[in-house]
């Protein structure tokens, strides 16, 4: 097995200086995306087809060095494959057709996998050209967050429309997470078979939850997939990502199985330090404001966040997606001070 420091600290082995990757990195702040996409045409398209999925997925790794590569797909991939309609709009975001309990019921996962089968042949060729230190991520988004946008059928600051079906319908509620458990299952265990190194299972919407709701939307499913997909590839390897967690996520680390924990900007550095087993692996967490600011109010937190977290496994990440107006010039230089340049 060739020596992957990203990989290695997922399964907890610190090292030296912390690997890193940047969530988001294939995307708009990079001119090379934006070309690539323009040729696409929609983004689904760009998803779907294998040559330009390859493609967006290596251009930051061209500009930069980074420890890993992350599958270019988008969480919202599951929905299209279970025939619920799912357009990407410009400057809009996504845009479900949103789902009733009726809707809930006609979703079908018997075609799942061989409509994503255009994403496991990315992740294939990802492996075959990928050099042997590279880490290899697939994700999938956690059932709470993808149902969020099944039901309110596009991103909203507080999920108030599932949140509340949750509420009204339990039963069907519990349906469509048991669909989005074992659909992400397969997809995963697909990704992982394919060539990918590690899964990310991102809960972005972790946050806004009661105690209940927590457990029953976020816990339970992160858990019931980290069981299943050991189940089928024993020792898999999986970074949960619980943004907005907060209070919760000492809980979401001792009670999900997963190997690292990513932690969004607003968790206190101290807390993780403090407050979490100390041989856990942790990923993140710099403001991607700071990012685009750079200069001192970027660097400084940088060295705090390095200094923070220098004897635990760390993978350097920022605490949410990179954003569009990112000058590259920065990313460089975030990288010089992460590597010690
Ligand atoms: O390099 C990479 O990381 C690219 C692969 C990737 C990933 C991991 C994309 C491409 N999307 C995602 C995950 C994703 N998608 C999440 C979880 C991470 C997070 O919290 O940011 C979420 C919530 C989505 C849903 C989504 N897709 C949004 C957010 C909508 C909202 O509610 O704010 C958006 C804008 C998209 C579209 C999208 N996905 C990816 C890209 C590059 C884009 C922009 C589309 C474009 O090119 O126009």
């Amino acid at each position: 097995m060739p020596h992957k420091p990203l990989l290695a600290t997922v399964l907890g082995q610190r090292q030296e200086r912390p690997p890193l990757w940047i969530m988001r990195q294939a995307g708009r702040y990079l001119p090379e995306y934006r070309e690539t996409r323009k040729s696409a045409g929609n983004f689904l398209e760009l998803c779907y087809t294998p040559d330009l999925a390859v493609e967006v997925t290596l251009q930051p790794l061209r500009r930069f060095d980074l420890d890993a590569a992350i599958l270019f797909s988008d969480i919202l991939v599951i929905p299209d494959a279970l025939g619920q309609s799912v357009r990407f709009e410009t400057g809009e975001g996504p845009v479900l057709e949103a789902l009733d309990e009726k809707g809930i019921d006609r979703l079908d996962r018997s075609g799942a996998l061989s409509h994503l089968e255009p994403v496991l042949e990315t992740v294939r060729r990802l492996r075959a050209s990928l050099p042997p230190e590279k880490t290899l991520i697939g994700f999938c988004g956690a059932p709470w967050t993808v149902a969020t946008y099944m039901l309110g059928g596009r991103g909203s600051p507080d999920q108030a429309i599932a949140r509340r079906f949750a509420l009204q319908h339990p039963a069907a509620f519990e349906r469509l997470i048991d669909i989005l458990v074992e659909t992400s299952v397969d997809y995963l265990a697909a990704q992982l078979a394919a060539g990918a190194d590690v899964v990310q299972i991102f809960e972005s919407w972790a946050l806004n939850l009661d105690d209940a709701a927590f457990a029953r939307q976020v816990l339970e499913p992160n858990r019931r997939i980290v069981e299943g997909l050991r189940h089928r590839v024993p020792g898999a390897p999986v970074i949960g990502f619980p943004r907005g967690a907060a209070g919760n996520l000492r809980r979401f680390a001792e009670d999900t199985g997963i190997n690292a924990l990513g932690v969004d900007y607003a968790t206190p550095l101290e807390f993780i330090r403090t407050q979490l087993p100390p041989d856990l692996p942790v990923q993140g967490n710099l403001d991607p404001l700071r990012l685009v600011v750079g200069g001192e109010a970027m660097e400084s937190q940088v060295r705090a966040i390095l200094e923070a977290w220098s004897d635990r496994p760390h993978i350097f990440n920022l605490g949410h997606g990179i954003v569009p107006e990112t000058p590259i010039a920065h990313v460089e230089r975030l990288i010089e001070l992460v590597k010690g340049r």
